[in-house]
């Protein structure tokens, strides 16, 4: 009887650490690791971007206009390039980077900025060569920009396109104006043209009603950003075709009865999760490694305001955040900026004006 007991006992705990996937696999669950933190760089000012290149360098972008590799090992900055047309007023300035999938083949960088007079932001694509920035070319022009709200991440999905988040650049009402370039999500071809499969024929928007959307990643075949909001309801939101986010007629979820009205007449996609009172969301990451188990399947953001990261659990299918979870809060400031090795680890990077640092996050 009590070695019936213990048989049964420690069947339970084997099937406890083991879950079964749709395909009737059993995977086993990997215990959580300690996480620990390192800096990696300082004296940095307001690191905007972060990329894990290809060569193993951190690509870092900062906001006055500067492309810097760092070693994530010893820290050591290699400047690449100044952009010396970036004019850094109020949030603006050199913000998102990607660099081109097939950058052995194809060395191109991909930077989105801030200049001139009136104020304008711009896509820009440079060739790397010889360590430096070289043949700029426009890739999209005359987005409207402002002080506040110019977004503005830059992703290359694993199709080919580019996607570019605008800020509402302060006119609100511009974010459901389908001709305004302001407060979208733009996707267009790797050279400026527009793709032929994008919701409206000639059209750059994929989505629209976006008030300040500084996160995008693509992961489980979807698109996720998140997005400032106002005094009230920062937004993480699954990015759909052609889709509706309700800004600035809506707020969060459509939980009012204005709101409602719209939301119905428009069909407004509400987001995945809000925050209120909010916590300034920007870097979004997408964690599935084995190197730390306990991020596996998980959305990783940083914020300002706040000054954290935070994980978000996502549910096996993707479209829905089952838990969050809070790390280093108040630890380094203002964060702007995620980005990961292909071993696992964990770049973060703050932004607080002077002496912005690169954290490693690893176990
Ligand atoms: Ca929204
Ligand atoms: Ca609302």
């Amino acid at each position: 009887m009590k070695t019936l007991l213990y048989t049964l006992l420690m069947l339970s705990f084997a099937f406890s650490a083991c879950k079964k996937d749709d395909d009737g696999s059993v995977e086993e669950e990997l215990p959580d690791v300690t996480l620990k933190a390192r800096v990696v760089s300082s004296g940095l000012s307001n690191i905007w971007e972060m990329v894990y290149g290809p060569d193993q360098q951190i690509w870092i972008t900062e906001r006055s206009g500067k492309i810097s590799r760092i070693n994530p090992e010893t820290g050591a900055k290699t400047a690449v390039y100044t952009i010396p047309e970036v004019v850094s007023n109020g949030e603006g300035g050199l913000l998102g980077m990607a660099l081109h999938p097939q950058f052995s083949t194809s060395p191109w960088v991909y930077v989105v900025y801030n200049y001139g007079s009136p104020y304008k932001e711009k896509v820009v694509r440079f060739t790397y060569s010889g360590g430096t920035l070289t043949s700029p070319l426009v890739i999209l022009d005359q987005i409207p920009a402002a002080n506040i709200h110019n977004g503005s991440r830059l992703m290359i999905s694993s199709d080919q396109k580019l996607f570019v988040t605008t800020g509402d650049a302060s006119v609100a009402a511009n974010a459901q104006d389908q001709n305004s370039l302001s407060g979208k999500i733009l996707r267009l071809n790797l050279d400026g043209s527009i793709p032929s499969d994008n919701p409206t024929a000639g059209s750059r928007v994929w989505s629209f009603g976006h008030r300040n959307a500084q996160g995008l990643v693509e992961a489980n075949g979807k698109l996720y950003a998140s997005e400032h909001g106002p005094n009230n309801d920062d937004e993480i939101n699954l990015i759909a075709k052609g889709r509706n986010y309700g800004w600035p007629n809506v707020e969060g979820y459509c939980n009012t009865t204005t709101e409602q009205a719209f939301c119905s007449a428009n069909n407004v996609v509400e987001p995945l999760t809000a925050w209120t009172p909010t916590i300034a969301t920007s870097g979004l990451s997408y964690y599935n490694s084995d190197y730390i188990p306990q991020f596996k399947n998980s959305l990783l953001l940083v914020t300002l305001k706040a000054s954290k990261l935070v994980q978000l659990k996502l549910n096996a299918a993707g479209d829905q955040i089952e838990s969050q979870k809070d790390f280093y809060v108040n630890a380094y400031g203002r964060l702007r900026a995620i980005c990961q090795s292909p071993e696992g680890k964990i770049f973060l990077g703050s932004s607080n004006g002077s002496d912005d640092k690169i954290i490693e996050i690893s176990k």
